[in-house]
């Protein structure tokens, strides 16, 4: 029986992921690796949307499959990858933008908010597009299932859409993935604005966790996280959204159930509370860290890695591509 096939993404868009992308993604893309077929690609042309520095893209880019690998990615189960290695991605955004609608993609909240926050004469054509690009990630690679957070469903819907209308159309070619999605790490919010995603490009700094930072930095940063009114710990979203935040990353982290964790902390003050989920986090990311930093000192190792997983990446994609061109009618 041949396995199911997973995609998924990560932009090099800062030195550390945090707990958001570990927790909504990553973990999952660990988990899948002993099931299903997997991956993993770090997409740094997804990247350029937004204003880069050229030193600091290629130190993300290596840190970050640094930290995929700490994280418990193997090259053994997975094809991990640089998305701009694989040009196949470029030829399928392109054939991808031709079958979205203008509407379709204006509609796409991350372009609206993004593009919101730098004015529309900031904002690059490419944050435009940059579905459509996604949706090439996947589809190249025929996946089943993509593992992400709660705030790409959309972007996946988006893709189904685009590979039923391109196989309605020219042919069976392309398989329609679904988005695979846990509850529990879907959405954490930032730990001094609870309200709000916990984001690598939009975060507030101060509550953000991230994996690179010192474990003394994130001890202090979630003792001063924010909590709620009253003095109960329990999980209420929208009356205790600090205090639930903190709750779902413990049980993340822990492996305990919410459940368990209020009735310990029943009668038991916040400050308590805040100091044992300091105490899981720190404990958790503690070799995680000093992992990434260790296969950082080795670049060449890493750069074999990700040589490796790009040419088993072109493979795939560049049979992808073919099929597609054919059903388009193209003179190869
Ligand atoms: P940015 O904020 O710059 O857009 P990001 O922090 O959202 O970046 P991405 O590279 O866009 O990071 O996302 C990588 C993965 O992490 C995606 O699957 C995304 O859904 C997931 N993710 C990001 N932030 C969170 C979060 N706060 N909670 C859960 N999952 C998240
Ligand atoms: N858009 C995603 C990153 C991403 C991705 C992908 C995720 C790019 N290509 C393909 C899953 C599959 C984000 O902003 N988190």
């Amino acid at each position: 029986m041949s396995q199911k096939r997973v995609l998924s993404g990560i932009q090099p868009t800062s030195d550390s992921f945090h707990l958001g992308n570990y927790l909504g993604a990553v973990k999952q893309w660990v988990e899948l690796q002993d099931t299903h077929d997997t991956f993993y690609c770090i997409v740094d042309l997804h990247a350029l949307t937004i204003e880069t520095d050229p030193a600091l893209l290629r130190k993300r880019t290596l840190a970050s499959a640094a930290q995929l690998l700490a994280l418990g990615i193997s090259p053994e189960k997975s094809t991990l990858f640089i998305q701009s290695q694989v040009p196949q991605h470029n030829q399928l955004g392109w054939i991808m933008e031709c079958m979205a609608g203008f509407g379709e993609a204006s509609r796409m909240t991350q372009f609206k908010d993004k593009s919101a926050k730098v004015g529309s004469d900031s904002a690059r054509v490419g944050l435009f597009t940059y579905p459509m690009l996604q949706a090439a990630d996947i589809l190249l690679y025929q996946a089943d299932l993509v593992p992400v957070g709660e705030d790409q469903r959309q972007h996946i819907e988006l893709t189904r859409d685009l590979a039923g209308r391109f196989n309605a159309r020219y042919g069976d070619t392309f398989t329609l993935p679904e988005a695979y999605i846990l509850k529990a790490g879907a959405k954490i919010n930032d730990i001094q604005d609870p309200t709000s995603k916990m984001s690598k490009s939009s975060g507030s700094g101060a509550g953000v966790i991230e994996i690179m930072d010192s474990p003394d930095a994130n001890l202090k940063k979630i003792k001063s996280a924010v909590t709620d009114a009253g003095r109960e710990v329990k999980f209420d979203q929208s009356e205790k959204p600090g205090i639930s935040n903190l709750l779902t990353i413990h049980s993340a982290l822990s492996g305990r159930t919410i459940a368990e964790l209020e009735n310990e902390f029943e009668g038991k003050g916040y400050g308590d509370f805040k100091s044992a989920v300091a105490d899981v986090v720190v404990e958790y990311l503690r070799p995680i860290r000093e992992r990434a930093l260790e296969l950082l000192q080795d670049e060449k190792h890493l750069l074999s890695v990700l040589h490796d997983g790009s040419a088993k990446a072109r493979t795939v994609a560049g049979a992808t591509v073919d099929a597609t061109y054919k059903g388009l009618g193209v003179v190869q």
